[in-house]
């Protein structure tokens, strides 16, 4: 009889030891999205980035695949820019194209360059005038060379001349200077198009995670050693 009473109460404290970790850990998870999510809208707030903005970012987010990384609307004329932030010498730019959709590889072929100190007044430096370019394959990206002094620019958008709508997507974007030759300095910089479409895809940045407005990454890093 005492046997069984003490297999009964051992069963009974295994269940609510399990029962009160399986609440812990739901309760710990629970807060931790709650606070994220909070976190999250309060940036929205603080930051509000358009979605053409948001989508523009694909092309400087570093990754390429051949794939799109952003995509605007079916528009005539239909442009992507990126902001260096301030006025740049600029000494390469790399265009990757998007390699994956057989009906639009070819256009970008009538693709237009420019370049401007202040988002307003532009300056052609290119034109692809028919001219196919490739991307992540044996063609090879666009690659724009610059004598140096002659392309000082703070922003760089890249246009299709095109009367008829058309549609604009392009895997990557690079853009070297030469002050710092090897580094990318486009990567993650503001970005914008012309338009977004269905298969426009918020991006986030590296620097959005490192926002001064909420640790969320810190504040992710304690709950998680709360939890275990
Ligand atoms: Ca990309």
């Amino acid at each position: 009889m005492v046997m069984i009473n003490s297999r009964f109460v051992f069963v009974i404290l295994l269940t609510l030891f399990f029962s009160t970790a399986k609440a812990a850990e739901f309760d710990s998870s629970f807060i931790e999205i709650d606070w994220l999510q909070q976190a999250q809208s309060w940036r929205d707030v603080a930051n509000p980035m358009s979605m053409a903005a948001q989508d523009a970012l694909g092309a400087v987010n570093g990754v390429k695949d051949g794939k799109y990384g952003f995509h605007t609307s079916q528009i005539p004329h239909p442009w992507w820019q990126v902001d260096l932030e301030h006025v740049t010498p600029i000494a390469r730019i790399l265009v990757y194209n998007r390699l994956d959709y057989a009906p639009g590889l070819h256009n970008n072929d009538t693709m237009r360059v420019l370049v401007s100190d202040d988002g307003e007044q532009w300056t052609q430096i290119h034109d692809c005038a028919g001219t196919h370019f490739g991307g992540m394959n044996e063609l090879g990206p666009l690659n724009l060379s610059f004598e140096k002094g002659k392309v000082n620019a703070r922003f760089v958008r890249l246009q299709i001349h095109s009367e008829q709508p058309i549609f604009f997507h392009l895997d990557e974007v690079e853009i070297y200077s030469f002050d710092t030759p090897n580094e990318n300095i486009a990567l993650w910089k503001p970005a914008n198009q012309i338009s977004i479409s269905q298969w426009s895809v918020s991006k986030r940045s590296n620097r959005d995670d490192d926002s001064d407005l909420f640790p969320i990454a810190e504040t992710r890093e304690r709950l998680l050693k709360l939890k275990n």
